[in-house]
């Protein structure tokens, strides 16, 4: 094995001298011994000493300018404060204004009773009790006031039955006085007195006429065949089974007939040859008309 060889460095690169000692410099002392001669302040001139003023009051007029304008930046206004949140309410629901007071009205009058008013006469008054009502006074031309208004004797409403003139002395009849007006049906030969102011529905070949008065109530007259010649009374008694029946007797014209009251109809038959003659009135309207319908009865004459 090779021994191991060093190698050190030549003195050449020493340059084969003693490397040189550098002797070691003491910092230089300023001042501050006694006695010891020190370093001169250095002067500052006096264009230093104005420069430096000026850019001292420069730089403090560029501040304070700075700090003027900026005021109202600084003194910006606040920020207002969002309002809370408020939590929407429900509509309120709108209460309709109290009713306004009504003032109290004053205690009511006490009740003034309505005048008495005279009594009205009714349809059927006959004021006299004569027989007549008022309004078939006026149709014969009677007083309503005086139940013998010719004064012969004889009551008003007597006279007109029997087909008197109630307002004259002399005997004279309805028919020649002028109140009262036949009616003749050559057609149903038949013939009937009937009061000159009533009107007429129908003619001389009618079946039915109807006699009627200016206050709304009527007569009706009926021609019904009668091939068997049946009775008034068997007629009546088949046809107004509910009617009280009661003989008429005879007649003005001696005629025979029946009288049948069924409730407010009244009626007058008479048999005939070959028809049945049925004279009704219905007295559930006023009524005022019976004694007229009586003497209606009364004056039918049947031409056989
Ligand atoms: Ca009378
Ligand atoms: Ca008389």
């Amino acid at each position: 094995m090779p021994d191991t060889i060093i190698h050190t460095i030549p003195d050449a690169y020493y340059g084969g001298a003693v490397p040189k000692k550098v002797p070691h410099k003491e910092a230089p002392e300023i001042g501050l011994i006694p006695g010891k001669p020190t370093k001169t302040p250095r002067k500052i001139s006096p264009k230093v000493l104005f420069i430096s003023a000026v850019s001292i009051l420069f730089v403090a007029v560029v501040g304070g300018s700075v700090w003027y304008f900026t005021r109202g930046l600084r003194e910006a206004p606040a920020v207002p404060t969002p309002a809370p949140e408020v939590t929407p309410t429900p509509p309120a629901v709108e209460v309709p204004p109290p009713a306004p007071e009504i003032p109290e009205l004053p205690p009511a009058l006490p009740p003034v009773a309505p005048p008495t008013l005279p009594a009205q006469p009714t349809a059927t008054q006959d004021t006299d009790s004569d027989g007549l009502s008022d309004l078939e006074e006026n149709l014969y031309g009677s007083q309503s006031s005086v139940p013998d208004t010719d004064n012969d004797g004889f009551l008003d409403g007597h006279e007109v039955f029997n087909l008197y003139n109630p307002s004259g002395i002399a005997p004279e009849r309805l028919e020649a006085a002028g109140f009262a007006v036949r009616f003749i049906s050559s057609t149903y030969r038949y013939e009937i007195l009937y009061p000159k102011p009533w009107t007429i529905a129908g003619d001389i070949a009618s079946r039915e006429v109807i006699f009627q008065s200016a206050t709304g109530e009527s007569i009706l007259v009926s021609v019904i065949d009668n091939p068997e010649n049946t009775t008034a009374r068997a007629y009546a008694a088949s046809n107004f089974q509910s009617a009280e029946i009661s003989d008429w007797t005879t007649n003005k014209a001696g005629l025979p007939g029946i009288f049948a009251k069924e409730g407010a109809t009244l009626r007058g038959v008479f048999a005939g040859q070959g028809f049945i003659y049925v004279v009704l009135y219905g007295t559930a309207v006023e009524g005022a008309y019976k004694r007229t319908f009586e003497m209606m009865l009364n004056s039918v004459r049947i031409m056989n």
